[in-house]
Protein backbone atom coordinates (compact mmCIF):
# COMPACT_ATOMS: atom_id res chain seq x y z
CA UNK A 1 0.00 0.00 0.00
CA UNK A 2 1.53 3.08 -0.97
CA UNK A 3 0.12 6.61 0.96
CA UNK A 4 0.54 10.22 1.23
CA UNK A 5 0.80 11.22 4.90
CA UNK A 6 0.21 15.17 5.53
CA UNK A 7 -0.34 16.86 8.99
CA UNK A 8 -1.39 20.45 10.50
CA UNK A 9 -2.54 22.08 7.05
CA UNK A 10 -4.19 24.87 9.33
CA UNK A 11 -6.34 26.16 6.09
CA UNK A 12 -7.59 29.84 6.29
CA UNK A 13 -5.27 30.59 8.98
CA UNK A 14 -6.04 34.28 9.84
CA UNK A 15 -2.23 35.82 9.87
CA UNK A 16 -3.43 38.52 12.04
CA UNK A 17 -0.76 41.40 11.76
CA UNK A 18 0.47 40.83 8.47
CA UNK A 19 -0.60 43.25 5.54
CA UNK A 20 -3.45 42.17 3.39
CA UNK A 21 -1.76 40.89 0.44
CA UNK A 22 0.47 39.25 2.48
CA UNK A 23 -2.14 37.43 5.16
CA UNK A 24 -4.10 36.65 1.32
CA UNK A 25 -0.55 34.67 -0.33
CA UNK A 26 0.39 32.56 2.89
CA UNK A 27 -3.54 31.29 2.87
CA UNK A 28 -3.10 30.61 -1.15
CA UNK A 29 0.40 28.81 0.18
CA UNK A 30 -1.29 26.52 2.49
CA UNK A 31 -3.99 25.06 -0.01
CA UNK A 32 -1.42 24.76 -2.58
CA UNK A 33 0.61 22.77 -0.84
CA UNK A 34 -2.17 20.84 -0.17
CA UNK A 35 -2.82 21.01 -3.82
CA UNK A 36 0.86 19.82 -4.28
CA UNK A 37 0.33 17.21 -2.16
CA UNK A 38 -2.66 15.97 -4.00
CA UNK A 39 -0.60 15.86 -6.95
CA UNK A 40 2.10 14.02 -5.10
CA UNK A 41 -0.49 11.54 -4.37
CA UNK A 42 -1.93 11.15 -8.22
CA UNK A 43 1.75 11.28 -10.07
CA UNK A 44 2.86 8.68 -7.44
CA UNK A 45 0.09 6.11 -7.71
CA UNK A 46 -0.69 6.18 -4.15
CA UNK A 47 -3.71 4.24 -2.84
CA UNK A 48 -4.48 6.35 0.29
CA UNK A 49 -4.17 10.02 1.02
CA UNK A 50 -4.31 10.56 5.34
CA UNK A 51 -4.62 14.04 7.03
CA UNK A 52 -3.50 13.43 10.28
CA UNK A 53 -5.69 16.41 12.14
CA UNK A 54 -5.88 19.89 12.09
CA UNK A 55 -6.96 20.30 8.45
CA UNK A 56 -8.37 23.23 9.44
CA UNK A 57 -7.56 26.54 11.73
CA UNK A 58 -10.76 27.16 13.07
CA UNK A 59 -14.62 26.73 12.97
CA UNK A 60 -14.36 29.64 10.40
CA UNK A 61 -14.18 28.49 6.55
CA UNK A 62 -13.62 30.26 3.80
CA UNK A 63 -15.67 30.19 0.35
CA UNK A 64 -12.74 29.58 -1.78
CA UNK A 65 -11.21 26.66 0.85
CA UNK A 66 -14.68 25.21 0.70
CA UNK A 67 -14.59 24.72 -3.02
CA UNK A 68 -10.71 24.24 -2.87
CA UNK A 69 -11.11 21.22 -0.72
CA UNK A 70 -14.05 19.32 -2.73
CA UNK A 71 -12.15 20.14 -5.93
CA UNK A 72 -9.27 18.07 -4.66
CA UNK A 73 -11.46 15.32 -2.71
CA UNK A 74 -13.09 14.79 -6.63
CA UNK A 75 -9.55 14.58 -7.98
CA UNK A 76 -8.21 11.96 -5.45
CA UNK A 77 -11.61 10.26 -6.21
CA UNK A 78 -11.28 10.02 -9.77
CA UNK A 79 -7.90 8.67 -9.22
CA UNK A 80 -9.53 5.82 -7.23
CA UNK A 81 -7.35 7.56 -3.66
CA UNK A 82 -9.05 6.93 -0.48
CA UNK A 83 -8.85 9.99 1.65
CA UNK A 84 -8.81 10.01 5.31
CA UNK A 85 -9.14 12.37 7.83
CA UNK A 86 -8.70 12.52 11.53
CA UNK A 87 -9.68 15.33 13.34
CA UNK A 88 -7.60 17.44 15.64
CA UNK A 89 -7.98 19.58 18.32
CA UNK A 90 -8.14 22.83 16.03
CA UNK A 91 -10.63 21.21 13.72
CA UNK A 92 -12.49 18.47 16.45
CA UNK A 93 -16.50 17.23 16.25
CA UNK A 94 -18.90 15.55 13.73
CA UNK A 95 -18.61 15.95 10.15
CA UNK A 96 -22.34 16.70 10.56
CA UNK A 97 -21.37 20.37 12.29
CA UNK A 98 -19.03 23.59 11.51
CA UNK A 99 -16.63 23.37 9.09
CA UNK A 100 -16.27 19.29 8.22
CA UNK A 101 -19.72 19.34 7.18
CA UNK A 102 -18.71 19.52 3.48
CA UNK A 103 -20.30 17.49 0.43
CA UNK A 104 -17.51 15.15 0.67
CA UNK A 105 -17.78 12.97 -2.48
CA UNK A 106 -17.09 9.07 -1.16
CA UNK A 107 -13.80 8.38 -1.24
CA UNK A 108 -13.64 11.07 1.58
CA UNK A 109 -13.71 9.30 5.26
CA UNK A 110 -14.04 11.92 8.10
CA UNK A 111 -13.23 10.54 11.51
CA UNK A 112 -14.60 13.51 13.98
CA UNK A 113 -14.73 11.52 17.57
CA UNK A 114 -13.23 9.35 19.77
CA UNK A 115 -14.24 5.94 18.27
CA UNK A 116 -11.77 4.04 16.27
CA UNK A 117 -12.65 3.62 12.81
CA UNK A 118 -10.94 0.69 10.37
CA UNK A 119 -11.07 1.80 7.10
CA UNK A 120 -9.98 -0.63 3.94
CA UNK A 121 -7.91 0.71 1.21
CA UNK A 122 -8.34 -0.78 -1.93
CA UNK A 123 -6.73 -1.14 -4.94
CA UNK A 124 -8.27 0.20 -8.60
CA UNK A 125 -9.99 -3.15 -8.72
CA UNK A 126 -11.77 -2.97 -5.03
CA UNK A 127 -9.53 -5.37 -3.80
CA UNK A 128 -7.88 -3.95 -0.33
CA UNK A 129 -4.58 -3.31 0.02
CA UNK A 130 -4.48 -2.78 3.33
CA UNK A 131 -6.21 -0.66 6.50
CA UNK A 132 -5.58 2.97 8.29
CA UNK A 133 -7.30 3.07 11.51
CA UNK A 134 -8.53 6.39 12.37
CA UNK A 135 -9.79 7.74 15.96
CA UNK A 136 -10.35 11.66 16.13
CA UNK A 137 -10.64 14.60 18.44
CA UNK A 138 -14.41 15.35 19.59
CA UNK A 139 -13.46 18.13 21.47
CA UNK A 140 -10.36 20.75 21.29
CA UNK A 141 -9.17 19.84 24.19
CA UNK A 142 -8.98 15.78 24.39
CA UNK A 143 -7.52 14.80 27.38
CA UNK A 144 -7.45 11.01 26.67
CA UNK A 145 -4.83 8.85 25.32
CA UNK A 146 -6.47 7.75 22.03
CA UNK A 147 -4.31 5.49 20.92
CA UNK A 148 -5.28 2.98 24.01
CA UNK A 149 -8.68 2.40 21.97
CA UNK A 150 -7.32 1.50 18.59
CA UNK A 151 -7.65 -2.40 18.28
CA UNK A 152 -5.01 -4.64 18.02
CA UNK A 153 -4.45 -5.38 13.82
CA UNK A 154 -4.96 -8.92 12.62
CA UNK A 155 -4.34 -9.93 9.40
CA UNK A 156 -2.23 -10.01 6.18
CA UNK A 157 -2.24 -6.44 4.79
CA UNK A 158 -0.54 -3.60 6.25
CA UNK A 159 -1.75 -1.57 9.28
CA UNK A 160 -1.56 2.07 9.14
CA UNK A 161 -2.58 4.17 12.61
CA UNK A 162 -3.52 7.85 12.11
CA UNK A 163 -3.84 9.82 14.69
CA UNK A 164 -3.38 13.92 16.16
CA UNK A 165 -1.44 13.35 19.68
CA UNK A 166 1.24 14.62 21.43
CA UNK A 167 3.52 11.57 22.03
CA UNK A 168 4.92 12.26 25.59
CA UNK A 169 8.15 14.10 26.20
CA UNK A 170 8.74 14.28 21.98
CA UNK A 171 11.36 17.09 20.59
CA UNK A 172 9.36 19.98 20.21
CA UNK A 173 6.39 18.41 21.87
CA UNK A 174 6.85 21.56 24.35
CA UNK A 175 5.39 23.96 22.09
CA UNK A 176 2.16 22.16 21.67
CA UNK A 177 -0.42 21.61 24.39
CA UNK A 178 -0.83 17.67 25.73
CA UNK A 179 -4.04 17.16 24.08
CA UNK A 180 -4.55 13.31 23.71
CA UNK A 181 -1.52 12.48 24.96
CA UNK A 182 -0.10 9.24 24.47
CA UNK A 183 3.37 6.91 24.87
CA UNK A 184 6.13 5.73 22.67
CA UNK A 185 6.71 2.69 23.83
CA UNK A 186 2.36 2.07 23.12
CA UNK A 187 2.95 2.84 19.94
CA UNK A 188 5.97 0.89 19.22
CA UNK A 189 4.16 -2.26 20.31
CA UNK A 190 0.74 -2.00 19.35
CA UNK A 191 1.22 -3.93 15.91
CA UNK A 192 0.51 -1.00 13.32
CA UNK A 193 3.11 -0.81 10.46
CA UNK A 194 2.73 2.88 10.50
CA UNK A 195 2.15 5.60 12.76
CA UNK A 196 0.76 8.58 10.40
CA UNK A 197 0.38 11.66 13.24
CA UNK A 198 -0.32 14.97 13.70
CA UNK A 199 -0.11 17.89 16.50
CA UNK A 200 3.97 18.80 17.19
CA UNK A 201 4.76 20.72 13.91
CA UNK A 202 8.66 19.72 13.76
CA UNK A 203 8.46 17.00 11.44
CA UNK A 204 10.51 14.06 13.23
CA UNK A 205 10.11 10.04 13.14
CA UNK A 206 9.89 9.03 16.62
CA UNK A 207 10.65 5.32 15.78
CA UNK A 208 12.26 3.55 12.70
CA UNK A 209 10.58 0.02 13.71
CA UNK A 210 7.67 0.76 12.89
CA UNK A 211 8.01 3.95 11.67
CA UNK A 212 5.97 6.34 13.83
CA UNK A 213 6.16 9.53 12.66
CA UNK A 214 5.09 13.06 12.57
CA UNK A 215 4.85 14.90 9.13
CA UNK A 216 5.30 18.38 10.43
CA UNK A 217 3.41 21.15 9.40
CA UNK A 218 2.05 21.18 5.56
CA UNK A 219 3.20 24.76 5.17
CA UNK A 220 5.24 27.20 8.22
CA UNK A 221 2.83 29.18 9.92
CA UNK A 222 5.10 31.15 12.64
CA UNK A 223 8.77 31.87 12.44
CA UNK A 224 9.41 28.90 14.77
CA UNK A 225 8.32 26.65 11.80
CA UNK A 226 11.52 27.25 9.54
CA UNK A 227 12.60 25.01 7.19
CA UNK A 228 11.34 22.72 4.12
CA UNK A 229 7.93 21.58 4.79
CA UNK A 230 6.10 19.03 3.24
CA UNK A 231 4.27 15.21 2.87
CA UNK A 232 5.89 11.78 3.48
CA UNK A 233 4.88 9.54 0.57
CA UNK A 234 4.90 5.93 1.95
CA UNK A 235 4.58 2.31 0.88
CA UNK A 236 4.29 -0.39 3.09
CA UNK A 237 4.12 -3.01 0.10
CA UNK A 238 7.13 -4.77 1.73
CA UNK A 239 5.70 -4.91 5.03
CA UNK A 240 9.34 -5.46 6.69
CA UNK A 241 11.04 -2.97 4.73
CA UNK A 242 8.74 0.80 4.90
CA UNK A 243 10.09 2.98 2.00
CA UNK A 244 9.75 6.41 3.76
CA UNK A 245 10.09 9.65 1.42
CA UNK A 246 9.90 13.02 2.53
CA UNK A 247 8.77 15.40 0.10
CA UNK A 248 9.04 19.42 0.08
CA UNK A 249 5.90 20.85 -0.97
CA UNK A 250 5.01 23.96 0.94
CA UNK A 251 5.99 27.44 -1.52
CA UNK A 252 6.81 29.73 1.06
CA UNK A 253 9.89 29.20 3.97
CA UNK A 254 9.93 30.91 7.12
CA UNK A 255 13.48 31.84 8.29
CA UNK A 256 15.53 34.37 10.39
CA UNK A 257 18.97 35.62 9.70
CA UNK A 258 20.93 36.90 12.45
CA UNK A 259 23.70 39.67 11.27
CA UNK A 260 26.17 41.04 14.18
CA UNK A 261 29.20 42.19 14.09
CA UNK A 262 28.06 45.51 12.63
CA UNK A 263 30.61 48.40 14.27
CA UNK A 264 31.57 49.26 11.01
CA UNK A 265 27.81 49.56 9.61
CA UNK A 266 27.89 53.46 10.08
CA UNK A 267 25.25 54.52 7.59
CA UNK A 268 22.00 52.63 6.50
CA UNK A 269 23.76 51.85 2.73
CA UNK A 270 26.35 50.04 4.85
CA UNK A 271 24.02 48.29 7.20
CA UNK A 272 21.59 47.40 4.16
CA UNK A 273 24.48 45.69 2.08
CA UNK A 274 25.42 43.89 5.40
CA UNK A 275 22.27 42.25 5.56
CA UNK A 276 22.44 41.66 1.57
CA UNK A 277 25.00 39.66 2.22
CA UNK A 278 23.93 37.62 5.16
CA UNK A 279 20.87 36.55 3.20
CA UNK A 280 22.96 35.59 0.13
CA UNK A 281 25.46 33.89 2.36
CA UNK A 282 21.96 32.07 4.12
CA UNK A 283 20.53 31.36 0.33
CA UNK A 284 23.81 29.79 -0.63
CA UNK A 285 24.44 27.48 2.06
CA UNK A 286 20.76 26.22 2.38
CA UNK A 287 20.72 25.77 -1.75
CA UNK A 288 17.17 26.03 -1.62
CA UNK A 289 16.14 26.68 -5.72
CA UNK A 290 14.42 29.15 -6.90
CA UNK A 291 10.76 29.65 -7.23
CA UNK A 292 10.64 29.45 -3.24
CA UNK A 293 9.15 32.42 -1.24
CA UNK A 294 10.27 33.51 1.71
CA UNK A 295 8.88 35.68 5.12
CA UNK A 296 12.01 36.70 6.21
CA UNK A 297 13.00 38.07 10.23
CA UNK A 298 16.13 40.02 10.17
CA UNK A 299 17.61 40.24 14.24
CA UNK A 300 20.46 42.50 14.36
CA UNK A 301 22.65 42.35 17.40
CA UNK A 302 25.89 43.66 19.18
CA UNK A 303 28.00 46.43 18.56
CA UNK A 304 26.34 49.30 16.36
CA UNK A 305 26.71 52.83 15.57
CA UNK A 306 23.39 53.12 14.43
CA UNK A 307 22.43 52.00 17.71
CA UNK A 308 20.07 54.89 18.54
CA UNK A 309 18.34 54.93 15.14
CA UNK A 310 17.67 51.20 15.21
CA UNK A 311 15.79 51.54 18.54
CA UNK A 312 13.08 54.03 16.91
CA UNK A 313 10.38 51.96 15.04
CA UNK A 314 9.95 54.75 12.36
CA UNK A 315 13.40 54.46 11.34
CA UNK A 316 13.25 50.39 11.62
CA UNK A 317 10.23 50.69 9.46
CA UNK A 318 12.45 51.97 6.46
CA UNK A 319 15.13 49.53 7.06
CA UNK A 320 12.75 46.57 6.62
CA UNK A 321 11.03 48.57 4.14
CA UNK A 322 13.98 48.67 1.73
CA UNK A 323 15.44 45.45 2.65
CA UNK A 324 12.17 44.11 1.50
CA UNK A 325 12.62 45.67 -1.83
CA UNK A 326 16.47 44.97 -1.70
CA UNK A 327 15.73 41.03 -0.99
CA UNK A 328 12.45 40.84 -2.84
CA UNK A 329 11.22 38.45 -0.20
CA UNK A 330 6.78 37.87 0.06
CA UNK A 331 7.41 39.66 3.88
CA UNK A 332 10.35 41.03 6.05
CA UNK A 333 10.75 42.11 9.96
CA UNK A 334 13.69 43.38 11.60
CA UNK A 335 14.23 42.66 15.17
CA UNK A 336 16.79 45.38 16.58
CA UNK A 337 16.20 45.23 20.55
CA UNK A 338 19.53 43.71 21.00
CA UNK A 339 22.03 46.23 19.34
CA UNK A 340 23.80 48.74 21.54
CA UNK A 341 26.54 51.11 21.52
CA UNK A 342 30.00 50.76 20.51
CA UNK A 343 32.28 50.76 23.33
CA UNK A 344 35.43 48.91 24.39
CA UNK A 345 34.92 46.24 26.25
CA UNK A 346 38.60 44.80 26.51
CA UNK A 347 39.64 48.67 28.05
CA UNK A 348 36.88 48.43 30.26
CA UNK A 349 37.67 45.39 31.61
CA UNK A 350 41.16 45.98 32.90
CA UNK A 351 39.76 48.86 34.84
CA UNK A 352 39.45 48.64 38.44
CA UNK A 353 35.94 50.31 38.68
CA UNK A 354 32.29 48.56 39.34
CA UNK A 355 32.18 47.65 35.09
CA UNK A 356 35.28 46.14 35.11
CA UNK A 357 34.40 44.24 37.98
CA UNK A 358 30.96 43.07 36.44
CA UNK A 359 32.99 42.64 33.25
CA UNK A 360 35.54 39.82 35.22
CA UNK A 361 32.43 38.08 36.81
CA UNK A 362 30.57 37.57 33.75
CA UNK A 363 33.94 36.09 31.88
CA UNK A 364 34.58 33.80 34.98
CA UNK A 365 30.70 32.84 35.42
CA UNK A 366 30.83 32.16 31.38
CA UNK A 367 33.80 29.82 31.83
CA UNK A 368 32.43 28.21 35.00
CA UNK A 369 34.95 30.03 37.56
CA UNK A 370 32.72 31.35 39.80
CA UNK A 371 28.75 31.83 40.01
CA UNK A 372 26.67 34.64 40.83
CA UNK A 373 26.63 35.09 44.21
CA UNK A 374 23.51 34.41 46.06
CA UNK A 375 21.00 33.73 42.86
CA UNK A 376 17.76 31.51 43.25
CA UNK A 377 16.41 29.87 40.38
CA UNK A 378 13.16 31.12 41.70
CA UNK A 379 14.52 34.65 40.39
CA UNK A 380 14.87 33.84 36.84
CA UNK A 381 12.42 33.55 34.17
CA UNK A 382 12.72 30.31 31.95
CA UNK A 383 14.09 27.64 34.20
CA UNK A 384 12.38 25.31 36.64
CA UNK A 385 13.44 23.51 39.77
CA UNK A 386 16.41 24.03 41.85
CA UNK A 387 19.43 21.46 39.81
CA UNK A 388 22.68 23.70 40.54
CA UNK A 389 24.42 22.07 37.36
CA UNK A 390 21.33 23.20 35.14
CA UNK A 391 21.12 26.49 36.82
CA UNK A 392 24.82 27.14 36.57
CA UNK A 393 24.28 26.46 32.49
CA UNK A 394 21.10 28.54 32.35
CA UNK A 395 23.56 31.23 33.52
CA UNK A 396 26.11 30.64 31.47
CA UNK A 397 23.64 30.82 28.40
CA UNK A 398 22.45 34.53 30.01
CA UNK A 399 25.39 35.31 29.65
CA UNK A 400 26.47 34.47 26.11
CA UNK A 401 27.34 37.63 24.00
CA UNK A 402 26.28 40.19 26.68
CA UNK A 403 29.54 42.11 27.49
CA UNK A 404 29.17 45.16 25.04
CA UNK A 405 25.27 45.67 26.47
CA UNK A 406 26.22 45.43 29.92
CA UNK A 407 28.99 47.68 29.37
CA UNK A 408 26.78 50.24 27.14
CA UNK A 409 24.43 50.06 29.69
CA UNK A 410 26.30 50.64 33.44
CA UNK A 411 27.87 53.51 31.52
CA UNK A 412 24.92 54.93 30.77
CA UNK A 413 25.43 56.24 27.22
CA UNK A 414 21.96 54.42 26.01
CA UNK A 415 20.44 57.59 27.73
CA UNK A 416 18.04 59.44 25.58
CA UNK A 417 17.33 56.70 23.13
CA UNK A 418 13.68 57.33 22.85
MN1 LIG B 1 -1.57 21.84 14.52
Amino acid sequence: MRFVHVADVHLDTSFAGRSESVRRRLREASREAFRRAVDLAIREDARAFLVAGDLFDGERLSFQTERFLLEQAHRLREHGITLVYATGNHDPGAPERGPRALAWPGNVHVVGDGTPRRIAIPDRDGRPVGFVTAVGHATSREPEDLSRRMPRPVGELPEVGLLHTQVHASPGADAHHAYAPSELGWLVRAGYDYWALGHVHLRQMLAEDPPVVYAGSLQGRTHAETGARGAYLVDLSDRGAPAISFRALAPIRWETVRVDGLQDADSLDRLERRVGAAWEAFRTREAVGPGTEWVLRVVLEGATPLWRELRREADLDVVARELREITGVLDLGVVADRVHPVVSVEEHRARPDVLGEVLRLAAAVRRGEERVPGLDPGDLAGIAGDDARALERYVQGLLRDVDGELAARLLGVEGGAR
